[in-house]
């Protein structure tokens, strides 16, 4: 008898194929045949987006001055806008954030090693290595997800350049630890604050600490323009050889002083910020809500902790500890069984860049002590959030994992 317990009321769901008893209705765990709870699928993140009017506006503008990029208008008065906002000098938008943390190596001049945690989007790794620069990989803090000061410490040697600290899901990277280990070895922090627009580290917007921030717009996070990034810095030297190398190392019309790139934004990109941002308050109280909701529904839930958000943050990511004792499933196992659903949870950062190429080939990379790292990205689920995800969907994806939780012997057999 492999029941679901669904609440009536949710347009999205599939219970009108279903009986109902006492407004809840009683159906087949989706990996038993049955029907999936939801019609369309439960994705990390959808996207909200501003009012469309305001960015067909800015669309019809673009089109009747013909500027399409190239520090057009539209990037200009965003970058001035997000520095406001962040209270940080400068902010030097990028095609994506990628290429914002490649900027940042390539005008810091860095060579040799970079530490950086394992636990992490792979880009981070990624941009380091596209740079020539070897990415040195250190453990984190289970309870904050960051960087361990310790671990990084214990890997500094003659080669290292820098040290690149991950403000993962938003949560600042103690970075007064960091800031210290950096003076005292006279190397190079930066950070990758993919995740952390709107959010702040001890009272202070995240976008000036280090030497220079890295932001992701990317349509998945919290603030977006399609695709899209941004360096932030208050060092005027470094924004200036950012901006140039941004442009292919242009300083003039006809003078190119370095090896630079095409990292532009796009003027429909930056339009689309520009709407966006109008709408960034709401934006991060619907995700804080949808956070609320969780945290109060998965709280019932034996085995399941939501990770919750001590500082001022944009509520982005619903992150999730899954206790597989507790729980009766291990988090595969419930992954799967909600795919089935159409609750599409993801296993971010799993298995951590260490194990993925071509850091895992490396034998290097599998020397530290990465024991915390191992341990967290087994846990670890993200749940579906953003646009959409209200409160009456949040109930049914708990009472689905109650389901799955109370038939753990048989969602077991089924994947074994
Ligand atoms: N550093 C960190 C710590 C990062 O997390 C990232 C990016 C970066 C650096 C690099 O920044 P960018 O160069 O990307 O600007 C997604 C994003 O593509 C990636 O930007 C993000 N981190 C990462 C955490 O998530 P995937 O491979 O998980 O994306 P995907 O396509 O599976 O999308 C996730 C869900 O979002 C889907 O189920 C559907 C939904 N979605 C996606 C897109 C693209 C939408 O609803 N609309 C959309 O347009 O990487």
């Amino acid at each position: 008898m492999n029941l679901k317990i669904l609440d009536s009321n949710d347009k999205n769901s599939n219970n009108k194929d279903l009986s109902l008893k006492n407004n809840t209705i009683m159906k087949d765990l989706a990996i038993f045949g049955g029907v999936p709870t939801f019609t369309q699928s439960l994705c990390v993140n959808r996207p909200h987006i501003g009012i469309k009017q305001n960015y067909y506006k800015r669309l019809d503008a673009m089109f009747d001055s013909r500027i399409f990029t190239n520090d057009g208008p539209y990037v200009k008065e965003l970058e001035k806008k997000i520095a406001h906002f962040l209270n940080v000098k400068h902010c030097i938008l990028t095609c994506n954030g990628t290429m914002a943390l490649q900027l940042i190596c390539k005008a810091l001049d860095l060579k040799g090693e970079v530490i950086l945690p394992s636990f992490t989007f792979i880009a981070t790794a990624h941009a380091l290595e596209w740079q020539g620069l070897t990415p040195v990989f250190c453990d984190i803090n289970t309870n904050t997800h960051n960087i361990d000061p310790e671990s990084c410490l214990e890997l500094i040697n003659e080669k290292t350049a820098a040290i690149l600290g991950v403000h993962l899901w938003g949560n600042g990277c103690c970075v007064n630890e960091l800031e210290t280990i950096a003076r005292e070895h006279d190397i190079k922090l930066f950070f990758d604050a993919a995740h952390a627009f709107g959010c702040s580290y001890q009272n202070r917007p995240i976008g000036g600490f280090g030497d220079a921030e890295a932001f992701s717009f990317h349509a998945t996070k919290a603030f977006s323009t399609f695709e899209g990034g941004a360096v932030t810095t208050n060092n005027d030297d470094l924004a200036n050889r950012i901006k140039n190398f941004r442009n292919f190392g242009f300083i003039d019309y006809d003078c190119v002083d370095g090896l630079g790139i095409n990292a532009k934004m796009p003027e429909v990109c930056a339009a689309m910020g520009l709407t966006n941002l109008e709408q960034f308050e709401e934006t991060v109280q619907q995700n804080k809500k949808t956070h609320d909701h969780y945290l109060k529904y998965l709280h019932e839930i034996k085995g399941l902790s939501v990770m919750n958000y001590t500082e001022e943050s944009n509520y982005q990511y619903v992150v999730v500890e899954v206790d597989k004792e507790l729980l009766g499933v291990s988090r595969d196992e419930l992954l799967m069984a909600l795919h089935a659903e159409n609750i599409l949870v993801r296993k971010y950062f799993y298995p951590g860049c260490h194990n993925m190429e071509p850091y895992i080939s490396r034998a290097k990379s599998n020397q530290n002590n990465l024991s915390s790292t191992e341990h967290l990205a087994q846990k670890l689920l993200v749940f579906p959030s953003g646009f959409g995800i209200s409160k009456t969907v949040i109930k049914e994806i708990v009472n689905t994992i109650e389901i799955i939780s109370n038939l753990s012997t048989e969602v077991k057999t089924h994947f074994s």
